[in-house]
This record gives C-alpha cells, sequence and structure tokens, in this order.
C-alpha cells in the first residue's frame, strides 16, 4: 500500500548514491525495487499529498486511444506532456522568439527568463488549441505510449493494436504468460519526444482476479510515481471491467528509481504526514469497452488526503 511508496522514498533517501542525470538536475538513485498494492484494499490514489486524479485519467484516456499529440490533452486542461512538445517547437526553424535554450532549468534560476518562458509557453498553447496545422506539427509526441500500444509499426508495413489483443488474449486464454504490452520499440526510440518510461507491462488471471505488473526503467519517484500508480491500477481496473473479472494486484516494478534534488524537501514533507484510506473507484457499469470510456464514466469517491505539494518537473 501507500507504506510501500513511503518506504520507497526512506530507501532513496538512506542508501541512494547522488547521480547526475540527463537533465542536470541532479538525483539520489537506486536500481531495482518493487512495491505492490491490493486493489481490493481501494483505490491507490496517495493520500499523503493530493494526486490529481483528472490529470491522471485523462492522460490514461489519451494513450488507449492511440493519440500521441498533446492537443487532446490541453482540451482537458491537462498541461503534463507540454514541456516536451514545446522542447521540439522551440528548437525548430519555424521558431522565432526569445531563445528558450534549457528552458527547464533556466526558468528555475533565473525569475525574468521565467516570465518570457511562460509567456512564450502561453502562445504555444493556445496555437496548439487554435491551429490544427500547427498541432498537427508541433503538438505531436512522435511514437510514443499510444503509438506503441495501438499501432505498432511491424517490418511488413502493418500494425499491431497491443491493447486489442491483449484484451482479447485475457478473455480467451486466460491462463496465458504472454498478456504483455510493450511501450520500447528500439527502433523507433530516436523519433520520441522521451523513451518511454513505463516500458512493458504484463496481465495475470487468477481465481477470477485481474493482476498487472509493470516494469519501469526510470522513475521520478516524487512527481511521475504518484501518477504511474494511479494510471496503472485504473488501467488494471478498465480491462478487468472489460474481461468480467475483479481487480487483483498492482505490481510496480523499478529499475532507477529516483528523487531529484530539487524534491528533496517535499518528499520529507510528505513523510512526516499520517497515510489515510484510499479512496474508491466507481467506472459506467453501462460501457463495456475500454475504447469507449470517457472522463465522466470514471468517479473516484471518499478522497480526503493532505494538501498537495508543488515541485519542478526536470525536463
Ligand atoms: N519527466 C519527468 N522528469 N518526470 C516524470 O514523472 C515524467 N513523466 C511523464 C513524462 N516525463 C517525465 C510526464 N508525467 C506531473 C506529473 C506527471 C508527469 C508530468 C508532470 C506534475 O507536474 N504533476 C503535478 C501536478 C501538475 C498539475 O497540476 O498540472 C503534481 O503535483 O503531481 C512520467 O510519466
Amino acid at each position: 500500500g501507500e507504506q510501500a511508496y513511503l518506504n520507497l522514498c526512506r530507501q532513496i533517501f538512506e542508501t541512494g548514491e547522488q547521480r547526475g542525470d540527463r537533465t542536470n538536475t541532479g538525483t539520489h538513485s537506486i536500481f531495482g525495487h518493487q512495491i505492490r498494492f491490493d486493489l481490493n484494499k481501494g483505490f491507490p490514489l496517495l493520500t499523503t499529498k493530493r494526486v490529481p486524479f483528472r490529470l491522471v485519467a485523462s492522460e490514461l484516456l489519451w494513450f488507449i486511444k492511440g493519440d500521441t499529440n498533446i492537443r487532446y490533452l490541453l482540451k482537458h486542461n491537462n498541461n503534463i506532456w507540454n514541456e516536451w512538445a514545446f522542447e521540439k517547437w522551440i528548437n525548430s526553424a519555424d521558431y522565432h522568439g526569445p531563445d528558450m535554450t534549457n528552458f527547464g532549468l533556466r526558468s528555475q534560476e533565473d525569475e525574468n527568463f521565467n516570465k518570457q518562458y511562460q509567456e512564450q509557453m502561453e502562445l504555444f498553447k493556445t496555437r496548439i488549441l487554435e491551429d490544427e496545422s500547427f498541432a498537427n506539427k508541433y503538438g505531436d509526441l512522435g511514437s510514443v505510449y499510444g503509438k506503441q500500444w495501438r499501432n505498432w509499426k511491424t517490418t511488413q508495413n502493418d500494425t499491431i493494436d497491443q491493447l486489442k489483443d491483449v484484451i482479447h488474449s485475457i478473455k480467451t486464454n486466460p491462463n496465458s504468460r504472454r498478456h504483455i504490452v510493450s511501450a520500447w520499440n528500439p527502433e523507433d526510440i530516436p523519433t520520441m519526444a522521451l523513451p518511454p518510461c513505463h516500458t512493458l507491462f504484463q496481465f495475470y488471471v487468477s481465481n477470477g482476479k485481474l493482476s498487472c505488473q509493470l516494469y519501469q526503467r526510470s522513475a521520478d519517484v516524487f512527481l511521475g510515481v504518484p501518477f504511474n500508480i494511479a494510471s496503472y491500477a485504473l488501467l488494471t481496473h478498465l480491462i478487468a471491467h472489460e474481461c468480467e473479472l475483479e481487480v487483483g494486484d498492482f505490481v510496480h516494478t523499478f529499475g532507477d528509481a529516483h528523487i531529484y534534488s530539487n524534491h528533496v524537501e517535499q518528499v520529507k514533507t510528505q513523510l512526516e504526514r499520517e497515510i489515510r484510506d484510499f479512496p474508491q473507484l466507481t467506472i459506467n457499469k453501462d460501457k463495456e469497452s475500454i475504447f469507449e470510456m470517457d472522463l465522466d464514466d470514471l468517479v473516484i469517491e471518499n478522497y480526503n488526503p493532505h494538501p498537495s505539494i508543488k515541485a519542478p518537473i526536470a525536463v
């Protein structure tokens, strides 16, 4: 449960190695760890800080649709992928605004620059929403999750719908040891805004219950992991719903699990808080297929978390 998440944070502080990283932020990091949530003990939306379920759900529905363009997210007021599209935009020949090189770090260190950055980001978002051809060109993150889950390109110029296929195999051959979806496509890595952090997941059916295990190669434990836990728990619920199964466990396996150096104080605050009961998830029973679900079909009840804790995202 949530205690396992807090223990992971503690372990990173106690045994983690201080390392540099791609984003030049600096991290404390450990390699190899596993935590487990029994989905029958409530929906694992952390309670030691508020996790915005609306953002988790709209991101997951975006993956499920096979969409890779942030336009859908922006229409749902979800800003969590903006930086990666913005980065492509400011590095393109079409961008003529002020120099935005290394905007992630500079916006935290330089108040003047941050103003310029916020301004450019607002212009970018407005253009994505209002100009369809601009959105097609600069809103797309490349062959990220949605593409690999729903439209994996084969050497025969065919596509594989891994998500449909895995649902079919859960329904027709529950004992199979091949209920796998992989977002890691080595050929496509160069054309992705960011190589997939949640790399591969597998389902397991036992006693009428559906369990899911995720292998996450790289985990931003403070900002990303609470989202990732809720996202895969939701996916497991949705697929169980469609396959007429109960839910089992969500098993979260980590490669490089890290706490960014500018999240350390936030994590310490969170570690001082007392865990509360998990909320419950209700899915609209009138809809069967996960491919028909909308945001309003997913309702979280009895969520009474501690207040949210803000932190900058590493780009
Ligand atoms: N990059 C990094 N550095 N960390 C990540 O967790 C991460 N992701 C996705 C892609 N790249 C990543 C993006 N997922 C937030 C949460 C998840 C994200 C990105 C950002 C975030 O800022 N959450 C805030 C609330 C934001 C808001 O209200 O708009 C929070 O407090 O939880 C891992 O998949």
